[in-house]
C-alpha cells in the first residue's frame, strides 16, 4: 500500500475513533471471554439463538423498499455463482469497487491509447440486464490517478503545465462520463478531497498541487470535474464522496467545498456520498446527525461504502499497522469471535439501518451501499493488518449472519 493511501485511510479511522470516544458497542477487544457463536449445524447454547434457515432470508431490497440497496463488486464476482445469486437476490444497485478507477480505465494517456472500459462494462452490462442501477466510482481520486496525468515535459512553463493537467482532467472526465451516459445513474465525481488536518479544508493532494502551480487555486480541479461531468451527462446524479463525514468537522469542510464548487453555478453537486467505514464502537447518532445536516442543505445523501470492522482498534493501529497496537486476530472464522462482539456488531447495524430507514422515509437518503457483499471479499481482511474481519451482513459462505437478521427482522432477538 502506498504512503498516500495509508495516510488517507489512517485519517478515516482515526476520525471514526475520535468520534467513537466513549461510544456504545459491547465486548472487549482483548480476546474471547464469552461463548462464541455456534458453527453451522451445531446446537447453540440455550442463550444464543440458532439462525434461521438461509433460504428464508428476505431480500434486503424488499426489506428497505424506499432505499436503493447496493454492493461494491469486482467483475470476477459476476462469474462466481454464489456471489451472483447473492447479488441478484438482495441488491438493486452496484458500485464497481475498482473497475471504474482511472488506473484501471486509463493506465496510459488516453490521447495516445484508448481507454479500457472492459472491466467496467462487465458490471454495467450485468446491471442493465438485471434491472440494477450503477453508482459510478470514482472519476477523480488522488490514490488511483495514474502517473501520466502528471507528465511534464522538460522546459514546460508553469502556466502550460497547469493548462495541460487541466486539459487531461477535462478530457478524462468527459470521455468516461459520455461513454457511460444513460447507463451509470450517479457518479462519485471526486473522492476524498477534504483534508483531515485541523483547519485545512482541502487535501493537499497531487491534484491540488498541480492546480496551485503558478499561484492558481489548487481546488479548482474539483469544480472542473463537476462541470465536465454535468456537461457530459446532464441526467447523472453527481456526488462528492468522502470518509469521516460522521465527524461534524469533516462534514463542515464538505460544505465549504460544495459552496466553492457552486459559487457561480448552483446546480453542480447533487449530494454527498458518505463512505461510513465504521467500527463497532461508532455511534449511530453521529451518522443520523450527518444525514440530517446534509438534508438541511437541500442536498441528497447516499451511503456509499458501508462496513463495520469487528475490531475496536486504537488510533495508533492505523499509523503503525501491526499487532499490537492493532487488535489480535480473533481467529479464522466467525465462531471464534466472542459472542459479545458478534452481538455488538449486529446491534450497531440494526441501529444504523433504523437511522437509514427513517431518513429514506423522509426522502433524505437515496441509497445504502455496502463495501462488498460478504466477509470473504472485503478490504478489511487486509487492512490495517492482515486479519480475519467480519464487517458485512453475509459470512464467508454467503450465508446471512446474525447481523443480517438484526437488520432484516426488527423482532429478531440479538443475544
Ligand atoms: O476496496 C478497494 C480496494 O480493493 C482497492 O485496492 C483500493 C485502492 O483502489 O480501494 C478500495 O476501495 C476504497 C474506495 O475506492 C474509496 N474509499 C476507501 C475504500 C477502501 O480503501
Amino acid at each position: 500500500m502506498n504512503r498516500t493511501l495509508r495516510y488517507r485511510i489512517t485519517g478515516a479511522l482515526i476520525l471514526s475513533l475520535a468520534l467513537a470516544g466513549c461510544g456504545g458497542g459491547g465486548g472487549g477487544g482483548g480476546g474471547p471471554s464469552t461463548p462464541p457463536t455456534t458453527p453451522p449445524g451445531q446446537d447453540p447454547p440455550p442463550s444464543i439463538p440458532r439462525l434461521p434457515d438461509p433460504s428464508t432470508a428476505p431480500p434486503l431490497k424488499e426489506v428497505f423498499p424506499d432505499l436503493r440497496i447496493g454492493a461494491a463488486i469486482e467483475p470476477e464476482q459476476l462469474e462466481d455463482p454464489r456471489d451472483r445469486a447473492l447479488l441478484l437476490k438482495h441488491y438493486n444497485s452496484v458500485t464497481p469497487e475498482n473497475a471504474m478507477k482511472a488506473d484501471t480505465i486509463a493506465p496510459a494517456d488516453i490521447s495516445v491509447e484508448p481507454p479500457n472500459f472492459e472491466r467496467a462494462d462487465a458490471i454495467v452490462e450485468f446491471a442493465r440486464a438485471n434491472d440494477m442501477r450503477v453508482h459510478g466510482h470514482t472519476l477523480v481520486w488522488h490514490t488511483t490517478t495514474p502517473k501520466w496525468f502528471w507528465n511534464r515535459p522538460p522546459g514546460m512553463s508553469d502556466a502550460d503545465y497547469r493548462a495541460t493537467v487541466e486539459q487531461r482532467l477535462r478530457d478524462y472526465v468527459r470521455t468516461v462520463v459520455s461513454y457511460f451516459r444513460g447507463r451509470v445513474e450517479a457518479w462519485d465525481v471526486v473522492n476524498e478531497v477534504a483534508s483531515d488536518n485541523p483547519g485545512e479544508v482541502y487535501r493537499k493532494s497531487q491534484w491540488f498541487q498541480a492546480f496551485s502551480i503558478g499561484g492558481g487555486e489548487g481546488q479548482e480541479y474539483i469544480r472542473i470535474a463537476f462541470e465536465e461531468a454535468r456537461a457530459a451527462d446532464p441526467e447523472a446524479r453527481l456526488f462528492i464522496n468522502d470518509y469521516g463525514t460522521e465527524n461534524p468537522e469533516k462534514l463542515a469542510k464538505i460544505r465549504q467545498i460544495i459552496d466553492y464548487i457552486e459559487a457561480t453555478r448552483k446546480d453542480l453537486v447533487d449530494g454527498v456520498g458518505h463512505q461510513f467505514h465504521l467500527q463497532r464502537t461508532s455511534r449511530p447518532e453521529d451518522v443520523d446527525a450527518a444525514l440530517a445536516t446534509v438534508a438541511s442543505w437541500n442536498k441528497a445523501n447516499r451511503v456509499t461504502e458501508l462496513d463495520v470492522s469487528i475490531y475496536d482498534d486504537p488510533g495508533d493501529c492505523f499509523v503503525q499497522q501491526r499487532i499490537p497496537p492493532c487488535r489480535a486476530n480473533y481467529g479464522p472464522d466467525l465462531a471464534s469471535v466472542p459472542q459479545s462482539v458478534v452481538s455488538a456488531h449486529a446491534r450497531l447495524y440494526r441501529e444504523l439501518f433504523e437511522v437509514f430507514r427513517a431518513h429514506s422515509l423522509a426522502q433524505a437518503l437515496e441509497a445504502v451501499t455496502t463495501w462488498g457483499m460478504h466477509d470473504a471479499h472485503t478490504w478489511l481482511n487486509s487492512w490495517p493488518v492482515a486479519r480475519t474481519n467480519h464487517p458485512l451482513l453475509f459470512d464467508r459462505d454467503r450465508n446471512p449472519k446474525l447481523t443480517f437478521w438484526a437488520v432484516a427482522d426488527s423482532d429478531f432477538a440479538i443475544p
